[in-house]
């Protein structure tokens, strides 16, 4: 194995809440129930995919303009929120456990769905980090298609067999393996059994 694909929404960093907030806000103003067990299926899925599982709970249909507006509204709070976001927002035992996976030799990337990919790694202090950013900017498919990781693999000039993809939600671990990747489960996906090695911690990435 060469190379780690980190997933970043859940894995790297948790901006759950910030997803929640802005999401609450922007059904709240529609009128559309939404709660804390909602936002759970909005794991690793796109903003507009995400939008979708909320407005099945709405009453009438929205055009498409309609939702555009909304996704941009709920996107303008969550960037708002996102402004908070510092190097110590980064999950526990990130900052070690990257470090001594470089100092071992391999390559790290991320696949994320999140067109916020870029803002979200300069404030928590990763801005030029990584050696390839695959994310939501670059992407026609969100996850489980596999395109994102497909995507860092290419930049990283690797094949998918070579490199792990370190997951937190079941569509990235569906991702990962349609694409053939070895799939590694942390928090939510350490629970499901489509992941190829379950973890109980991210530090654990340090003995594979
Ligand atoms: P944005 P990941 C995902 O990031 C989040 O888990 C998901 O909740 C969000 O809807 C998606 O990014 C799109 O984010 O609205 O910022 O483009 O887990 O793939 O790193
Ligand atoms: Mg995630």
């Amino acid at each position: 194995m060469k190379a780690f694909i980190f997933d970043l929404d859940g894995v790297i960093v948790s901006t759950d809440r910030y997803h929640y907030l802005a999401w609450k806000q922007t059904a709240d103003g529609e009128g559309i129930y939404f709660d804390e067990k909602i936002n759970d299926r909005l794991r690793g899925v796109s903003r507009m995919a995400s939008l979708e599982i909320i407005l099945e709970r709405a009453k009438r249909q929205y055009s498409e303009e309609e939702k555009q507006a909304l996704a941009c509204k709920k996107n303008d709070l969550y960037r708002d929120l996102l402004r908070n976001l510092t190097p110590k927002d980064r999950l526990e035992g990130v900052t070690e456990t990257l470090a001594a996976l470089r100092e071992k030799g391999y390559l790290l990337a991320i696949g994320s769905s999140s067109k916020n990919t870029p803002f979200i790694l300069e404030k928590i202090g990763y801005g030029d980090y990584f050696d390839a950013v695959s994310d939501g900017n670059n992407i026609t498919r969100g996850k489980p298609d596999p395109e994102v990781f497909l995507k860092a693999a290419e930049m990283l000039r690797l094949s998918p067999e070579s490199c792990y993809v370190v997951e937190d939600a079941e569509a990235g671990i569906d991702a990962a393996n349609a694409g053939g990747f070895f799939s590694v489960g942390v928090g939510p996906a350490s629970r499901y059994e489509k992941t190829k090695k379950p973890l109980a911690s991210f530090s654990l990435l340090r003995e594979l």
